[in-house]
């Protein structure tokens, strides 16, 4: 069985939930918990899974590892044979990948460096290093990033193309990390708040972190 090694709660693991969800794929792996607020993820033992030393990471049953949400969304969505998250077309492959790449440069990233730079972010164990001016400067550039996907969802309802997508998830992330750290979508930003609700009533976004609970208890 495949497994993923993620924390429930993490913005950037809820997108691979979130793509599992939406693609049935479930019950086909093992969530194996990583505990970031103790920095497990920083342990050698980690970092050979992923040099990155973040989550989430996908173990193959061959015993490869894939790092980066969208790899693993892209891994998942091929195995099947019918791509729904990644697109199905050239064209809709290339603008799914830019809009992801630009919800993760402009909005989830963003906010994660906040989190990190500027506030306590995982406590000072795990934070060696935090540069409060740069984090800032991180946080308005996702609130700009956040005007900008407004003035998209105005033109369509999803952030790549008509449909769903994993452009859609990755800024989904990056809501998610703006709850957390309580960054409100800004109040003109009407076509974005609209989506978010419509985005949060999914099955996929709203049970993400409960359907590996059984999973969890495994072990
Ligand atoms: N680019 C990576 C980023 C993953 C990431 O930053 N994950 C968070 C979990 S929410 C993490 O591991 N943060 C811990 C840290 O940076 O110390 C991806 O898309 O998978």
């Amino acid at each position: 069985m495949m497994k993923i090694y993620d924390w429930p709660t993490g913005p950037y693991p809820a997108r691979v939930r979130i793509a599992l969800a939406e693609k049935g794929m479930r019950a086909a792996v093992r969530f194996v918990s990583v505990d970031l607020w103790k920095g497990e993820h920083k342990k050698p033992e980690f970092l050979a899974k992923n040099y990155s030393g973040t989550l989430p990471v996908l173990e193959l049953e061959d015993g490869t590892f894939i790092g980066e949400c969208t790899a693993i969304t892209e891994y998942l969505d091929a195995l099947d044979g019918a791509p729904t998250l990644t697109g199905r077309t050239a064209r809709e492959k290339g603008v799914i990948h830019m809009m992801s790449k630009r919800a993760e440069l402009e909005v989830l990233d963003a906010v994660s460096v906040y989190f990190h730079h500027a506030t306590p972010g995982l406590g000072p164990d795990v934070e060696l290093y935090q540069n409060p001016e740069w984090g800032f400067r991180q946080r308005d550039k996702a609130l700009r990033g956040m005007h900008y996907f407004n003035s998209i969802l105005e033109k369509r309802p999803f952030i790549a193309t008509d449909a769903f997508s994993m452009a859609d998830i990755s800024l989904i992330g990056g809501l998610i990390f703006a709850d957390l750290v309580k960054l409100p979508i800004p109040e003109e930003c009407t076509a974005l708040r609209d989506w978010w609700a419509r985005m949060q009533e999914r099955p996929s976004v709203k049970h993400r972190v409960a359907f590996s609970e059984p999973a969890l208890a495994t072990p």
